[in-house]
């Protein structure tokens, strides 16, 4: 490197830290590292006479340039560091006593909560969690589940329907009849997701709501079975007292089925208002697979059965914190959804 190239050099340093002084003594520091009598300026040009002739005129120049622009570079620094009250951006400038910014720390939403503590219970009584698409086809959402042509769910006021034949799923079944196409039993699989119905929104129904739905095929499997699984679930998730009925029901894709309740948490079954004095709250509904629905997914119903359950996420995530209108869970009201942080 020749003696100019070496000057160049330190004019880059000198002024780069400059840039970085944050006091008058830092500036007054620099000041004699690079410009003092014993300083890296003078050290250098101290080599001039060593130097060829012909390296001389460029050396001296650099040399020369070199003590300018250092000299402005601590200059416009000083002037900057004196603007600013003597210092910047040192220790010395913050006041530690003063309360400090409490940074934003995010939270799980209450359904994801909810979603997350119920796959977590069914994962540990062996179930896989699947996911599947939300737009979907007549077939997986109603035809594989044998719901009849005619039946009132496939109705353009129950199903909300997009080009192509498309529609957007109404129910997480869906997911669960893939599944159960492209794996043989034994099968043991939850869905949670979301779903889409066009219902009139209120304080219980809402346009999209979150469904979580349970399916198991096997040989031999009952409605004992079923019955132990969810009243499994529901210990774990609402109390180890909790009481459950199973009402008969109709489903197009089960039989039997039947609506299951648990025994009202806040009067223990005696009738209170949250339970409107019936002791007993809805929770989900459920059934034994229809051999129809084994049939579509290429499974033998004379070698297979299996049981099938599904709940609305909302409504238990509003029986859980007594939660009374639908509507707050997707309003992303601070003032609501600050409570459910953990
Ligand atoms: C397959 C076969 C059958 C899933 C089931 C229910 C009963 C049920 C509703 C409760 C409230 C959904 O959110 S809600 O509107 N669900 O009552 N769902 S049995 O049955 C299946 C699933 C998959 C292949």
């Amino acid at each position: 490197m020749t003696l100019a190239e070496k000057l160049r050099q330190l004019i880059i340093e000198a002024q780069g830290r400059a840039a970085d002084a944050a006091s008058l003594e830092d500036v007054e520091a620099l000041r004699v590292k690079y410009l003092g009598r014993k300083g890296a300026l003078a050290e250098l040009t101290g080599l001039l006479g060593q130097i060829d002739a012909a390296e001389k005129p460029e050396a001296g120049r650099e040399a020369n340039r070199a003590k300018n622009e250092i000299t402005a570079a601590l200059e416009a620094r000083s002037v900057a560091v004196k603007a600013s009250g003597g210092t910047v951006g040192s220790a010395a400038k913050e006041d530690l006593s003063l309360p400090g910014t409490a940074p934003l720390v995010g939270g799980l939403h209450p359904i994801t909560q909810v979603i997350d503590e119920i796959c977590d219970i069914f994962y540990r009584l062996g179930f896989q969690i699947a996911s599947g698409p939300e737009m979907e086809t007549d077939y997986y959402n109603f035809e594989a589940l044998n719901i009849p042509a005619d039946h009132s769910s496939r109705d353009d006021l129950a199903t909300f329907y997009i080009e192509n034949g498309k529609l957007l799923r109404s129910q997480t079944s869906t997911v669960q009849t893939r599944i159960m196409e492209k794996e043989r039993p034994p099968v043991k699989v939850l869905a949670p997701g979301r779903v889409y119905r066009p219902d009139a929104t209120d304080a219980t129904h809402s346009f999209m709501f979150h469904q979580i739905e349970g399916l198991c095929v096997d040989e031999r499997v009952t409605f004992a079975d079923l019955k132990g699984v969810l009243l499994a679930f529901a210990k774990q998730f609402f109390g180890a007292d909790v009481k459950m009925r199973f009402r008969p029901h109709f489903f197009p894709f089960t039989e039997p089925s039947a609506e299951v309740d648990i025994s009202c948490g806040l009067c223990k079954g005696s009738g209170c208002r949250s339970c409107a004095q019936k002791g007993w709250l809805e929770i989900l509904g459920a059934g034994m697979v229809h051999p129809n629905v084994l049939r579509a997914c290429k499974v033998s119903p004379e070698k297979y059965s299996g049981f099938a359950f599904g709940f609305g996420v909302e409504r238990i995530a509003m029986l859980k914190w007594g939660v009374n209108d639908i509507r707050l869970f997707y309003e992303n009201d601070m003032r609501f959804l600050r409570q459910f942080s953990a």
